[in-house]
C-alpha cells in the first residue's frame, strides 16, 4: 500500500490535492470532520485528531485506507488545527521550515487554502480576546523599549480599543533584506558556507564589490592602529599590484623568517601588520587574497577571512541566575548556560591568542562576561564586581547591579520577571564596558532572551557586530504558549519574552544554535526558532513573519562537555578517587540531612540517575512518578535524583517551590523511601563527573525526562562518562541520541511507555550483562564522532 506521503507529489500542495481526495472518500472524511467540529471552538493537536478519527472509523480496513490517503497525509503533517464550526483550519508542515494552511468546511467539505495571516486570525476566534492598540512595535528601538515591554500589558488597557481589523501585525519578512535566503531544509543552519558562496558570486559579478572588500580592509584597526593595509592601497588595482610584489618577495624568503625582518619593506608597499607572524603565513594570507581578487571562490574567501585581524575585544552577556564559577550550579535559573558560557570563554580566549600570535600582532585580547551583580549572593561570589575567569589570562566576569528608582535591587529575581531592569542595566553595563575596554568591543554576544535583548540594544547603539545564542527559547516549552499568553502572562511574562526574542533574533548578524532541531525541528516537530515564524498573542499582536529559518545567519555549533572532567568510567587511572568516599556517603548512607533525603535499602541494585534544576519543564517529579508507578522498574533499580532543595520555604522560585512540594508528596504517595535518594543541587563539576562514573560502576543509567529540553548538557556529560542514557525525545537530545544504539529516547508524554522502556533495558541487562556495555560504548562512540 502507498504510504501517506506517497499519495502526494512533493510539488503538490494540500489544497490542490484535497478536493479530489474528498470526492474519493467523502463519506468517511465527512464523518471525521463532523466529529472534529462537534465539541465547538478549540485547538486540536495531532493526537486529538487521531483519537477522534478512531472513534468514528472503527473498521480497521477502512481506517487503514483512509490513513493511506490524503487525510492520512494531512493528519501526519498537521501541527495543530483550529476548530471554529463549521470550519477546521489546519496548520500543515510537510517538511522542516515549510508551512501550509488549509480551511475545510465540515458540512460541505469545501476546501480553501489560506495564508498565515488568515490562519492566525481564524485561530484568534477561538479565544475571542478584545484587541487593544499596541503602540510599541516598531523596528528601531524605542527609548524605553524594555520598560515598555514589561509594562505594556498593563498600559494596553489604557490604550484605545482596536477592532480585529486593526490588530497590530508584525511582519519582519516585509523588510528588504539584502541577503538572499536558502531554500533547502537540509541547508538550514549552515549559513557560513552559503554566505561565502554568495559573497563570492557578488565579488565575481560586480566589480564595485571588490572595492567594498578594499574599504573593509582599510577600516581595520586596533585602538586606532591601522592593520593589513593603509591608504596607499585604496583601490583594487593598487592592492592587487602590491600583493603580487609582496607574494613574489615573500616566496623567496625562508618560511620561518619573522615578520619583523620584512616589516619595513612591507610598509613601503602599503601594508600594515596583521598578515602573519612569519614569511610562510604572510605569504599564504597574501595568496588567499590574490586568489579572491583574481577569481573569487568560497574556499579561499573563507581561508582569507579566517585570518583577518578583526576581533580582539569581546563582550558576552549572560545575565539571569547566579553567574559564577563556584557554588552556583543547580540554583534556580542557573544551569547549562553558565557551564556553556564559561567553557566558551576559555575556548574563545585560546583561539584569539593563537590567531593574534599567528597574525604577528602583540595585542592582548579582552573578554568580558557581563552579568548581574547580586548583593544577596548567598554562598556565591555573585556580589563581586570583577572576577577573573579560571583557566584564562585576559577574561573576566563583570557584574553590574540592577538599578531601580529605589536604588540597587538586592535580591535574586526569576528570569521571567527580569524585564523591567534590563534597560538601565544596558546603559550601566555599556558605560563600564567602554571604560574597561577603552573603546567599543569588536563583537557582542548575547545568551538567552535577557542577554540577547541587552546585547542587541548595545550593539544597535554602538554599531557593533551582534551574535545571539538562545539554546533555550521558552516558547516551545509550554504548549500553546502563544494563544494562551494572557493566562500565562502573570507568571511567565511571555508577551515580553517572545517580543524580546523576536527583536534580538532579527537584529542579530549571526545566531549560533546547538542543533538543527533548535532552528527547524525535525520531521514531526517544529523548531524553537521556527515556532516564531507565525504565531499570535490574541488581543496583543499577531506575527505573520517573525523569523526566517532559511536565513544564513543561522549556524549550528553544538556545545561539548569538558573532556578533562567528563571522561569514561573505565579510565580508572584518571578517576577522581578522592571524591569516592563522599559519593559513597551521598548515595548510600542512611542518614537524612540537608544534602540528602531518602535512602537505598538494596545497595546492589543498579541506579537510575537524574540531575537538573528543579524546574517544572525538567520533569524530575515526572520521573519520580513513573518510578513510583512501575513496580517492575522498582524491583530492578533504585532511583537517585540531584535536584533543588528540600525546604520549599528556602526557595524564592515559584516553579521550584511547587516542584519541591510535589517531590515530597510523591515520595509519600508511592512509599519510595528505601528505593529513592533525593540529593540537593550539587555545585562541584568534578565531583559530579565522578558521581556519573560511580553510577556507571553500578551498571546504572542516566535519565533525562524533560517535557522539553533545548540541548541538554547533562545528556552529553553522562554519555561522556560511559553511562547509558535515556533522554527525552522532545528537543535537542533527540538529535544527540540514536535510539537503541547510543542510548534511548523516551517520550515524556507517555510515562508508562518510558518507564517500561527503562525497565526493559535493565531486564535485558540482567539476562545479558554485555548489553549494558554495548549501549555504554554506543554512547561514547556517538560523542567522539559528533
Ligand atoms: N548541574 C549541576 N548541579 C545540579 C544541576 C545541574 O552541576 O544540581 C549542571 C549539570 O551538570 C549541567 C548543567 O548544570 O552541566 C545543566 O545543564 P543542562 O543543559 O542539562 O540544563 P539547563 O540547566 O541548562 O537547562
Ligand atoms: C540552556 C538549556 O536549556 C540547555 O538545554 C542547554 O544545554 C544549555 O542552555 C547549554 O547550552
Amino acid at each position: 500500500a502507498a504510504s501517506p506521503s506517497s499519495v502526494m507529489k512533493r510539488s503538490e500542495s494540500v489544497v490542490e490535492t484535497m478536493p479530489e481526495a474528498l470526492r474519493q472518500s467523502g463519506y468517511h472524511m465527512k464523518k471525521c470532520f463532523l466529529k472534529y467540529v462537534e465539541k465547538g471552538k478549540r485547538m486540536m493537536k495531532l493526537h486529538h485528531l487521531m483519537q477522534e478519527m478512531e472513534t468514528v472509523i472503527v473498521d480497521q480496513d477502512e481506517k487503514a485506507e483512509l490513513l493511506e490517503g490524503v487525510l492520512g497525509f494531512i493528519l501526519c503533517t498537521t501541527q495543530e488545527a483550529a476548530v471554529v464550526p463549521p470550519y477546521i483550519a489546519f496548520a500543515i508542515r510537510p517538511n522542516p521550515g515549510f508551512w501550509e494552511y488549509v480551511k475545510v468546511n465540515a458540512n460541505d467539505l469545501s476546501v480553501e487554502g489560506i495564508n498565515a495571516t488568515d490562519y492566525l486570525k481564524f485561530k484568534e476566534m477561538i479565544v475571542d480576546e478584545k484587541w487593544y492598540i499596541c503602540k510599541i512595535f516598531y523596528l528601531g528601538f524605542p527609548k524605553s523599549l524594555v520598560e515598555n515591554l514589561y509594562n505594556y500589558v498593563l498600559s494596553m488597557f489604557k490604550s484605545f480599543r482596536a477592532n480585529d481589523a486593526n490588530a497590530s501585525e508584525i511582519d519582519f519578512g516585509a523588510m528588504d533584506f539584502k541577503m538572499p535566503t536558502m531554500s533547502l531544509s537540509s541547508s538550514i543552519g549552515n549559513g557560513v558556507h552559503f554566505t561565502s558562496k554568495f559573497i563570492t558570486s557578488k565579488l565575481y559579478a560586480q566589480c564595485g564589490c571588490q572595492q567594498l572588500l578594499v574599504d573593509y580592509l582599510l577600516s581595520l584597526n586596533h585602538q586606532g592602529e591601522k592593520l593589513m593595509i593603509n591608504d596607499t592601497l585604496n583601490t583594487v588595482s593598487k592592492l592587487q599590484a602590491a600583493l603580487i610584489v609582496a607574494h613574489a618577495s615573500l616566496s623567496s624568503l625562508p618560511n620561518d623568517t619573522p615578520y619583523q625582518s620584512f616589516e619595513l619593506r612591507f610598509k613601503e608597499w602599503g601594508f600594515e601588520k596583521g598578515w602573519g607572524d612569519n614569511a610562510k603565513r604572510a605569504c599564504e594570507t597574501v595568496r588567499f587574497l590574490l586568489e579572491v581578487l583574481q577569481a573569487p571562490d568560497p574556499v579561499n574567501l573563507e581561508a582569507f577571512f579566517s585570518r583577518v585581524p578583526n576581533i580582539f575585544n569581546v563582550v558576552l552577556f549572560s545575565i539571569h541566575g547566579y553567574f559564577g564559577q563556584s557554588n552556583v550550579l543547580g540554583l534556580p535559573d542557573t544551569g547549562g548556560q553558565v557551564v556553556y558560557v564559561l567553557d566558551q570563554v576559555v575556548a574563545m580566549e585560546e583561539e584569539l591568542l593563537l590567531r593574534i600570535k599567528q597574525q604577528g600582532l602583540s595585542f592582548k585580547p579582552q573578554i568580558l562576561v557581563v552579568t548581574r551583580l547580586l548583593p544577596d549572593a548567598k554562598e556565591t561570589k555573585c556580589n563581586k564586581v570583577l572576577e577573573p575567569v579560571l583557566n584564562t589570562k585576559h577574561s573576566q566576569i563583570l557584574r553590574i547591579p540592577f538599578r531601580t528608582e529605589k536604588g540597587v535591587l538586592r535580591k535574586w529575581v526569576s528570569r521571567f520577571d527580569i524585564y523591567p531592569y534590563l534597560e538601565n542595566f544596558t546603559q550601566d553595563a555599556s558605560a563600564k564596558i567602554i571604560e574597561m575596554m577603552e573603546g567599543k568591543p569588536d563583537l557582542i554576544i548575547g545568551n538567552y532572551t535577557d542577554g540577547n535583548l541587552v546585547a542587541s540594544l548595545m550593539a544597535n547603539k554602538l554599531g557593533t557586530t551582534l551574535g545571539t545564542i538562545a539554546h533555550a527559547l521558552e516558547k516551545t516549552k509550554y504548549e500553546d504558549s502563544d494563544i494562551k499568553w494572557k493566562q500565562l502572562d502573570p507568571k511567565y511574562h511571555f508577551s515580553c519574552q517572545f517580543t524580546a526574542d523576536m527583536i534580538a533574533m532579527n537584529s542579530a548578524d549571526f545566531i549560533i544554535t546547538s542543533t538543527f532541531q533548535e532552528i527547524a525541528g525535525s520531521k514531526d516537530r517544529p523548531g524553537q526558532y521556527e515556532s516564531h515564524v507565525a504565531f499570535t498573542l490574541p488581543g496583543l499582536y499577531r506575527v505573520v513573519s517573525g523569523i526566517n529559518v532559511f536565513d544564513p545567519k543561522f549556524n549550528i555549533a553544538s556545545p561539548g562537555a569538558d573532556q578533562t572532567v567528563y571522561f569514561p568510567y573505565t579510565e580508572t587511572s584518571k578517576r577522581f578517587t578522592t571524591f569516592q568516599p563522599a559519593i559513597e556517603e551521598l548515595l548510600f548512607s542512611k542518614v537524612e540531612n540537608n544534602e540528602h533525603i531518602g535512602y537505598l535499602e538494596d545497595k546492589k541494585k543498579p541506579i537510575i540517575f537524574s540531575m537538573a534544576r528543579l524546574d517544572t519543564v525538567k520533569n524530575i517529579t515526572g520521573l519520580t512518578e513513573w518510578f513510583g508507578e512501575n513496580t517492575r522498574l522498582r524491583n530492578l533499580v533504585n532511583l537517585v535524583v540531584v535536584a533543588g532543595f528540600f525546604d520549599p520555604s528556602k526557595s524564592k522560585d515559584r516553579e521550584e517551590i511547587a516542584e519541591i512540594k510535589k517531590m515530597h508528596l510523591l515520595i509519600d504517595k508511592y512509599q519510595l523511601k528505601g528505593q529513592i535518594r533525593w540529593i540537593a543541587a550539587q555545585t562541584d563539576k568534578s565531583r559530579n563527573s565522578e558521581l556519573y562514573r560511580c553510577i556507571a560502576d553500578s551498571k546504572g543509567a542516566f535519565v533525562q525526562p524533560a517535557i522539553y529540553e533545548a540541548f541538554g548538557l547533562t545528556v552529553i556529560e553522562a554519555m561522556n562518562c560511559g553511562l547509558p542514557t535515556f533522554a527525552t525525545n522532545q528537543g535537542g537530545p533527540a538529535e544527540i541520541i540514536v535510539d537503541g544504539v547510543s542510548g534511548f529516547q523516551i517520550d515524556p508524554n507517555y510515562g508508562d511507555q518510558s518507564s517500561n522502556k527503562i525497565a526493559d533495558f535493565f531486564h535485558k541487562c540482567k539476562e545479558d550483562p554485555g548489553y549494558w556495555n554495548i549501549i555504554s560504548e554506543g554512547g561514547l562512540k556517538r560523542i567522539y564522532e559528533w
